[in-house]
This record gives C-alpha cells, structure tokens and sequence, in this order.
C-alpha cells in the first residue's frame, strides 16, 4: 500500500506533463579524467550497484571496456552511453576516454551532459588531460563534481589533490558557482564513496549528490531539435546517430530534416529509435527533450548536424571534430612473406577496410597517394593510428606502415608544427636526465617543482620530440617516471630533432635463424627475433649496440664436427629477443624503415630491402641535400 510519505516522495520525482502521460526524471552526467585515473571502474560499480546485473550473472573485469583492444590494454576508446536508475531517476551516464589521442571525443560528448563527475587520482593529481576536459566542461557552463579516487593507494595526499583541483578550477577562470564544487573521497575500485575520507559500505553517497546537484536537463516542448554528438555502428543496422533530445519530442517512423554542416537540409525518416537501458538498449516509439536516444535509419549523417523539425528545421550550432594531427603511410605487404598468414593482402581490401573506418571513426582522414596500392593515413597521434592497425591485423588484414609523422601547416606563410605539453613526474634523482633528455628534443622546461620525493616537471615540445620518448624515458629512469603528454597548439618549426641514436642489424639472407649466428652476433646487438625463426633479406633483426646500420647473416649453420651436431649450447647462452608491441615499433623506426603488420606478425624492416639499392638510394638522398 501507498503511504503519504512514499506518495509524496512519488510525486516529487515524476513530473506529471500532461493529464495522463508521466514522464521520469533524469540526469545526464559525464565521467572525465586524466587517463586511468579510475573512469570506467567507478562506471562499472555504478551499474553494480544500482543492480544492472542479476546477482549471480557471471561479468568479466570491467564490463565497460567491452572492445577485446580495450580490455587487452585496459583504456577506454570510444566513449560509451549506459543508463540507471537510482531512487526513481533515470541517471544517464557517459564514460569518456582519458588518452590525450581521443580528447576531441569527450569535447563532443561533453553536448550530452547536465553534469560532470572530474575524477581526480589521489596520488597523481590534477594531470594535462585533467586540466584539458575540465577546460572544455567549464566552457561549456557545467558544474563539476569533484571526485578524488583511488584514497586507498598508499602514500595517497588527497587533501594536496583537493587544493590542487581548487587551484586548477581558479586557473582556468571558473565562476564562484563552479569553484563551489562538492567534492567527494572514495576507490572505485573499492567500491565506496563518501563526502569524508571515512570509507562507507557503497557509492550511494556520491549517486545522492548526482541528484542533488546536477540540474535536471531542460525540456522545452516546440519543434524537434537533436543533435547527432557521437556515432553507435552495429554491422546490421549500420551507423546509428547518438545524441540528446534538446527540444521537442522524437518519434518512431518520423520524418525529419537533417540540417548538414555545409547549410543544405537533407529530408529523412526516422525508422526506429532508441533510449540506454543498463548497458544495452531499449527500443521505443518516442524519446522526449532531456534524454540521449540512438537514432536509427538516417542516411549519412555526420556528427554536429542537428536532426529537425520535418517542416520548420532550424539547426544548433555545429560542433567541430579535432583536425588530425599525425599522418602514416597504409601500403599492402611486399615483403616476401606476403600473403603467408592474412586473408585480407589486396590494396582493394586495404581501400575497402580504410573506407569503411572513416563512417565511425571521426577524427580519421584518408587520401591517396601516387600510388595504387598505398594510401596516406591522417588521425589525433600514435595510438589512434596503432589501434587502426591492431584491430586491422585482429580482422585478418596484411598490410606495411610506414613512419609516423607530424603533419605540418603553413601558418602566416611559416611552416609550422604541432606542440604538446608534456609533464614528468620522476624521483628526483633521475631529474637531470629527463630535462637532458626532453631539451636535446627541443622541449623547452616550463615548470619545475617538488611534490616529496618526486619533482614535477612541465614541459613544452614539438610532438616530432615526443615519439620514440617513452621508451627512452622509461629506460633512463629505471621504469620510474610517468609521463604524459597533450596537444597544445601549431607553432613554427623547431628545426632539426635526432632521431633515434642506434642503428639496427640487418639480416642479409631469406631464411631460418639460427643459435649458432645469433650466438656469434650477440655482442653486436641486441635482437628481435629468436632462434629458428624464419627472416628475410632486408627485416631488421637486431638493434646495432652503436649508431649505423650493419647487414649481417644470422641464419648460418654451426659446420658439423665429429662430436655433437646440435645448437643446444648456443641456444643457453642466447639471451631472449625484445619483444616490441606495435606502437612501440611504430616509435623505434626511421623514415627509411617501415612495418609489415599480419595477423601473426609484427616485423620492422627496411623500406628497400636489397642492400646496393639501398645504398643508391641514400647517396641519391645525400647529393640531393
Ligand atoms: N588502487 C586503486 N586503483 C584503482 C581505483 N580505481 C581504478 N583503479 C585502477 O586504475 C586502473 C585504471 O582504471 P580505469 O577505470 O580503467 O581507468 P579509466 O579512467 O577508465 O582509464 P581510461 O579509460 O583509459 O582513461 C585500473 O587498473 C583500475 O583497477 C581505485 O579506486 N583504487
Ligand atoms: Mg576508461
């Protein structure tokens, strides 16, 4: 039976729009952050907890991150819709990416939210990308919630984070209402929250300040307007547009006009339309102003143009998609090896593939080149290329990448270059070498201080400087600096960045390797592949221990003598090969060098693998400068 109390509490949370029709109320939130600061674990237990799951339904790690590309490296890649209710509100969530690469895709989702939740690493602190999306969610007018996570680790300073976060809030001209933020302590991973550093049982306390102090989003009645802020793509019903409902209502087989970017009005239907239950999707026949729906059955949208009123369109104001930053080289494989393990080797297959990814990758440009079977690749920097080429290779595909490079812009009539930020937090005793490293690739040392045992140290540098920095920052630091990094803007051209200082080792012959070779070359270099394993003439096998290349045969037979024919002996002494991931290659090579990506292999190589026509080719180079 009702009471008056649960009438009354009833009554509050459903606005009663017509006589008849209830409609509930909602929030819309999005969860931003620095990279890993704890994002999709606390969208994960905001699911948990609010019993999206039956008790006993098995769930892998994070739920969330459901792409095997996303699991396998534990980062968010697409932002992503799911939707709860928590004491009879419907709360819209939406997960964003943290990696600098998909900045410009929390910009756009951003046009979702009533609400942001700032998640902040207790330890870590504010980070470049924190400031970029708390940046972006200020501008936009949005009151932040702040959330400082991850209160468990050890040696933690959440209060320092709090006055940090506040100092960053004032940094980046927040009004008096946003720098009254509310802040909340807790571990997603624990699963709690509280408005205190005491551990509580849940995250209830922070889905209670979602409700109080997020607004509920507006709902004006009139001629629809939505528009289409990110892109949902399911191979059987193809692209469907996602976005909130800011006026009107939207209904099932409803015609419509889509308001283009370039001003033209396109007229199309609705053909079925959906809300975000949970973590999948609810069909309906009709979506009222305030909530996000998925539309389906427009025919070539693109993301900023607004679905409208069928006779009286009017547009919202376009929203723009980051310009690439970063471009490389997709060419079919012509190594020998060529079509040995992929199903997809053919330069149409490559076309093919490339064009479908531009209908749901947004910041993705393609063009052609002078030839047929390669194509130039433009996206937001190393990842978002990599993450390309690993779900390529995933799909069965063959293909060669070429070097990355920045893109450059001729601004004012100067030739300009794409600049970032990069910060390095590192125990001071390995400071000196970091600054040394950074400045000799033209990074420019901006701030400098102590946060304990650990110096904070704020850089500005070309994103030419950055490639191939990680590994050699990792390397000279004993593994012990976090660094990241963000674009900032084109500058002029900061002239001539080293590349990487040694050489490589290059295997002369087509054929097996062997202990005995490696064995004997061990102290030239240091190698990629191992015993028994089949190269060509031309790949790349070894780092070379000193700058300059050398070409060398490591696939010898050890010469029969009457005692023992076996390579067991070289083999023990054979220190195991350096395995490199993708994006790691894509770091490590020179512009004369390229990767030949399959289904089962990564080998880095050079782009001209006979050794005269490559030396003819680089005195070519040579008398030409
Ligand atoms: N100790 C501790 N670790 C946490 C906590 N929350 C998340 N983590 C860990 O931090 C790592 C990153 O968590 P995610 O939730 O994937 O971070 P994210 O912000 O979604 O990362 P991106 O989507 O890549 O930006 C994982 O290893 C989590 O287990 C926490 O409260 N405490
Ligand atoms: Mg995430």
């Amino acid at each position: 039976m009702l009471n008056c109390r649960t009438f009354a509490h009833l009554k509050k949370r459903y606005i009663v729009l017509s006589s008849q029709v209830r409609i509930m109320e909602i929030r819309n939130i999005a969860i931003i952050a620095h990279v890993d600061h704890g994002k999709t674990t606390l969208v994960d237990k905001i699911l948990h907890s609010t019993h999206v799951f039956r008790d006993n339904q098995e769930t892998g790690d994070l739920i969330m991150d459901n792409n095997d590309l996303e699991r396998e490296r534990g980062i968010t890649i697409f932002s992503k819709n799911v939707s709860v209710t928590y004491k009879d509100v419907k709360i819209n969530v939406i997960d964003t990416p943290g990696h600098s690469d998909f900045g410009g895709e929390v910009e756009r989702v951003l046009k979702m939210a009533d609400g942001v939740l700032l998640l902040v690493d207790a330890f870590e602190g504010p980070m470049p990308q924190t400031r970029f999306v708390l940046q972006k969610a200020l501008q936009l007018g949005l009151h932040p919630i702040v959330v400082i996570n991850k209160v468990d680790k050890p040696n933690c300073r959440p209060d320092e984070v709090h006055d940090a976060v506040f100092e960053l809030f004032f940094n980046l001209n927040a009004t008096e209402e946003q720098l009254d933020f509310p802040t909340l302590y807790g571990s997603s991973k624990q699963g709690w929250m509280n408005t205190t550093l005491t551990p509580t049982e849940n995250i209830y306390p922070l889905l209670d300040t979602i409700l109080e102090k997020v607004p509920a989003p507006a709902m004006p009645e009139g001629n629809l307007q939505m528009q289409i802020t990110s892109l949902d793509y399911s191979s059987f019903l193809g692209r469907i547009a996602v976005g909130k409902v800011t006026r009107g209502v939207i209904k099932e087989n409803q015609p419509i006009s889509l308001m283009k970017l370039d001003g033209t009005i396109q007229k199309s239907r609705v053909k079925e339309l959906y809300v975000f239950e949970g973590l999948g999707k609810k069909k309906v026949s009709e979506v009222s102003a305030g909530d996000i729906c998925a539309v389906v059955g427009i025919e070539g949208f693109n993301i900023g143009e607004t679905i409208a009123d069928y006779e009286n369109p009017e547009a919202l104001e376009v929203i723009s998609v980051d310009e690439p930053t970063m471009n490389m080289q997709f060419s079919i494989n012509n190594s020998p090896f060529y079509g040995k393990d992929g199903k997809f080797v053919t330069s149409r297959h490559l076309k093919d593939r490339l064009e479908k990814e531009l209908e749901k990758n947004l910041a993705l440009r393609v063009s052609v080149t002078d030839s047929a079977d390669s194509f130039m690749v433009f996206g937001r920097g190393i990842l978002h290329l990599s993450i390309l080429v690993e779900t390529m290779r995933r799909e069965g595909y063959e293909l060669t990448v070429g070097q990355p490079q920045v893109i450059v812009k001729i601004i004012d009539g100067k030739k300009c270059e794409p600049y970032e930020t990069l910060v390095v937090d590192v125990p001071a005793e390995y400071s000196g070498r970091v600054i040394d490293m950074v400045t000799q690739r033209k990074g420019e040392m901006h701030i400098m201080e102590s946060k304990g045992e650990i110096q904070h140290l704020e850089f500005e540098i070309p994103s030419r400087g950055l490639i191939g920095l990680r590994s050699a920052m990792l390397t000279n630091t004993a593994g012990e600096a976090v660094m990241a990094h963000r674009f900032l803007e084109y500058k002029p051209w900061k002239g001539f960045i080293q590349g990487r200082n040694n050489g490589v080792l290059i295997s002369k012959t087509t054929e097996r390797t062997t202990a005995y070779s490696i064995d004997k070359l061990q102290d030239r270099g240091r190698f990629f592949v191992d015993p028994g394993e089949d190269v060509y003439t031309g790949q790349i096998i070894a780092e070379h221990i000193k700058p300059g290349d050398l070409v060398v045969n490591a696939t010898e037979a050890k010469k029969l003598t009457n005692h023992r024919a076996s390579g067991a002996d070289d083999a023990a002494r054979i220190a195991p090969k350096i395995l490199m991931t993708l994006e790691e290659c894509m770091e490590y090579i020179q512009q004369d060098e390229c990767i030949e990506v399959t289904p089962k292999a990564i080998r880095m190589r050079k782009v001209i693998l006979n050794e005269d026509e490559r030396k003819k080719a680089q005195k070519a180079q040579v008398e030409q400068v």
